[in-house]
């Protein structure tokens, strides 16, 4: 491509124009009921998030007493692949444990 130089001022794109956009992130969250076990959520947290058993416990709790809690915040098919870790193993031990990811 040939560019004249009265062009080259539109054909630049200078750096403060280059907006890099970064990825969206994505909460991952539990719902309180009223029949998954405390330990299995506790376990499923810990599994599934990679946190200790002391900060597992305080999220399992927190669902508990206000209803939903937040386990991580992960781009798109990160939060995806989570979610569905956690409804497979609440499937698989028949468990009503919910969980849904929410753009944030
Ligand atoms: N509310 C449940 C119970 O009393 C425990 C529980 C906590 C269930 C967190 C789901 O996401 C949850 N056994």
């Amino acid at each position: 491509m040939n560019i004249k130089p009265d062009q080259l001022e539109d054909t630049i794109i200078r750096e403060s124009q280059v907006k890099p956009k970064l990825p969206k992130t994505y909460k991952v969250i539990l719902l309180n009921d009223d029949y998954t076990p405390m330990e299995f959520v506790v376990d499923v947290i810990q599994k599934v998030f990679k946190k200790s058993s002391d900060e597992a416990t305080k999220i399992m709790l927190q669902i508990h007493t206000e209803g939903i809690g937040i386990c991580g915040m992960f781009p798109l098919e990160i939060a995806e692949t989570k979610m569905n870790q956690v409804l497979n193993l609440s499937k698989e031990s028949q468990h009503p444990l919910q969980c849904i990811i929410e753009e944030i």
